[in-house]
């Protein structure tokens, strides 16, 4: 049976030796609790809101890997992905729904997401690969985006008069707004109206095909 990941870890320590992807002076464990990740990216205060060509916000993720002794770890590998939950009414990524990149010397890293359709809440989850996999850190994000459907009737990426439609639904609701009428207040005013389409309609000429991926 393969020992855990604390095992791993202990093991190390007690050898000497480094697990992989672990360079300069940070030990083989890494502790989540003084490791650092940060969110940011949303021009609004309510969500995120994206645009499939990447045109929209960008859900920046700011990862900083410490050990134990408070040492930053570079080389190390760590990934972010975005999982679906029970407050997601429709998700859909253009580009890889996992991104990764490799600690700097500073144990820096940033990953980043732009291309992304539907609307609702999602999971962000941050991982590291350097002994076993390790959760360093999970985040609900709440967002919305021009393909509100995701893909649902039209092909992902695409907005069109399905996503229209659910924008007239919301319109005229009572306030305070909630899910899912919230997500078509793409301005976060107090009101589904007018105001919205502006950015909505910046959707409508664009789809994953425009979009670059990492
Ligand atoms: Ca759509
Ligand atoms: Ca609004």
């Amino acid at each position: 049976m393969k020992p855990p990941i604390a095992a791993y870890a202990a093991l190390a320590v007690l050898t000497g030796t480094a697990g992989p992807g672990f360079a300069g002076d940070c030990t083989p464990i890494v502790d989540p609790s003084r490791s650092i990740i940060e969110y940011s990216g949303a021009s609004t205060p309510c969500h995120y809101k994206f645009r499939t060509d990447g045109s929209g916000d960008e859900l920046v993720v700011d990862v900083t890997v410490r050990d134990a002794l408070n040492i930053p770890c570079p080389g190390c590998s760590v990934s972010c992905e975005l999982l679906p939950i029970s407050e997601t009414l429709a998700l859909a990524t253009c580009c890889p729904n996992i991104v990764t990149a490799i600690t700097d010397a500073s144990g820096y890293a940033q990953l980043g997401f732009r291309a992304v359709s539907g609307r609702g809440a999602v999971q962000a989850r941050v991982v590291l690969h350097c002994v076993g996999s390790i959760v360093l850190n999970t985040e609900t994000i709440s967002f919305t985006s021009t393909d509100l459907n995701a893909g649902a009737i039209s092909p992902v990426g695409v907005t069109n008069l399905f996503d229209l439609g659910i924008i007239g639904s919301s319109v005229g609701t009572a306030t305070p707004l909630a899910p899912p009428d919230v997500y078509a207040n793409f301005n976060c005013d107090d009101a589904v109206n007018v105001f919205d389409l502006a950015f909505f309609a910046g959707g409508l000429a664009v789809d994953c095909g425009d979009a670059a991926c990492p």
